[in-house]
């Protein structure tokens, strides 16, 4: 096993106390009956590092692996995708990976696409088995290209193609469409829409970022439909990080949260309904601004419900701050940072927040938070666990942290939680590790078996 030390969901002593920076690495287990399975319900206490965790490294042909990760229950079992845009000569590619840390498919981009910067899962044709969408910055095929974002239909293991699955592409050059992408279903219809953040979307080289929609039966090639930005401050670079957040208000239908990290203010906003053309401030049901040195918006959690009330909440990092803040009170339709009713604090300085996740991992039906940040560590990266029984925590109540290989891996680029059989894996993307190739990236996985 990778931990030396574990705590008990229930509060209860831990089985170890020593942190793992000591232990030595794993024994081979037998062949005949593998490596041991850390108990269920039970997750890490304490730091770790490199050494302890399963190391999936990027090659040569795979670069910048972990510059995306996310988690989903797949036809063939639990799945990582793992964004991988260095792969292919820069075409991008995502590696589908299973729980054991082993590659069960690699899916190939197009050209100089970029593709697997951004990565996202949800039910698009309604079938009611996970369909991803996959980002590429530079689609279709080359640099300045206006990006794009792929919808990929199933996720069954093995080798594929982006290019057998439709493509949607911004409208003019160098917007980034598909730096971050989405699938939610707004309108209630029981399929997911395709969303892509086109961030530096720019009139007369003032940016200000939009956000495309498309449903299933677009023809492929272009997006059906944008949110409009204004050029100006307020709207610049909105669509940064777009992100499905649930449905935060009980109507039954979900909601998508739009990020503008390096607006003036940093701002986001929360859509309840896409409206083509529309500036996103007079389409956001919600804004939350920030203030300061705030990068509000940088990153979204998967739908969770922090509270426990039954309904999801807004959960959004502000790397400018260390923090994620949670809103899960009524929502005004102009908010701000104070206004949020659940804060997790990190090291301030480390840009804690570039990476989340968030899922019950101990469980005590409480949502639990990773959060990863690339700076840390003199840009080894870590990433940090909070358990949620109270829903929020200063920094001396994380409970684990994880901490990445070498100086400049960025570690923490992305986190992801998979829970299986009540045991959590964590994942800390490195897309900047060179332990397969040079930037071949890497993905460590903690807490795995
Ligand atoms: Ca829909
Ligand atoms: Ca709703
Ligand atoms: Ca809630
Ligand atoms: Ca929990």
């Amino acid at each position: 096993m990778w931990f030396a030390a574990f705590v008990g969901c229930q509060g209860g002593p831990a089985t170890a106390n020593e942190p793992s920076q000591t232990s030595t690495p794993s024994p081979t287990p037998p062949p005949t009956t593998g490596p041991p399975l850390p108990p269920p319900c039970i997750v890490p206490e304490g730091d770790f590092g490199a050494a302890d965790a399963n190391v999936l490294a990027g090659t040569d042909g795979f670069g910048q692996l972990g510059a995306a990760i996310v988690s989903f229950d797949g036809p063939d079992g639990p799945r990582w995708a793992i964004g991988a845009p260095g792969a292919f000569d820069l075409a991008g590619g995502v590696s589908i990976v299973d729980a054991t840390g082993t590659v069960r498919g690699e899916w190939e981009g197009i050209g100089f696409a970029y593709a697997g910067v951004a990565l996202a899962t949800g039910d698009a044709d309604g079938d009611g088995a996970i369909d991803l969408a996959v980002g590429g910055r530079t689609a279709p095929d080359e640099i300045g290209a206006p990006g794009g974002a792929w919808r990929v239909l199933g996720a069954s293991d093995g080798d594929r193609f982006l290019a057998d699955s439709t493509l949607y592409t911004g409208d003019d050059e160098n917007d980034w469409a598909g730096a971050s992408v989405a699938l939610a279903d707004l309108d209630g219809d029981g399929l997911a829409e395709l969303f892509a953040g086109a961030p530096f979307a720019a009139d007369e080289d003032e940016e200000f970022g939009i956000v495309y929609r498309a449903l299933l039966d677009d023809p492929a090639g272009r997006f059906s439909d944008l949110a409009a930005g204004s050029p100006g401050p307020e709207q610049s670079d909105a669509g940064t990080a777009i992100g499905h957040i649930g449905d935060t208000d009980g109507d039954g239908l979900a909601e998508l949260a739009v990020g503008a990290p390096y607006a003036d203010p940093a701002r986001m906003w929360r859509i309840q309904t896409f409206a083509p053309g529309v500036p996103l401030p007079e389409a956001a049901a919600t804004e939350v601004r920030g203030g300061g040195a705030s990068l509000l918006g940088w990153a979204f959690a998967r739908p969770t419900d922090i509270d426990g009330d039954g309904r999801r909440d807004v959960v959004v990092t502000d790397p400018g701050n260390g923090s994620a803040l949670a809103f899960t009170g009524a929502a005004a339709p102009t908010m701000s940072l104070s206004d949020a009713t659940h804060t997790w604090s990190g090291n301030l300085g480390e840009l804690v927040g570039t990476s989340i996740d968030a899922l019950d991992v101990d469980c005590d039906d409480a949502p639990d938070l990773l959060l990863g940040s690339y700076l840390a560590e003199e840009g080894a990266g870590a990433a940090y666990l909070w358990l949620g029984a109270n829903g929020a925590g200063s920094f001396d109540l994380v409970t684990a942290t994880f901490v990445g290989n070498l100086a400049d891996d960025l570690g923490g680029y992305a986190v992801g939680i998979q829970v299986v059989d009540e045991r959590a894996t964590f994942a800390m993307g490195a897309p900047g590790a060179d332990e397969g190739a040079g930037d071949g990236g890497a993905v460590l996985f903690f807490a795995t078996n």
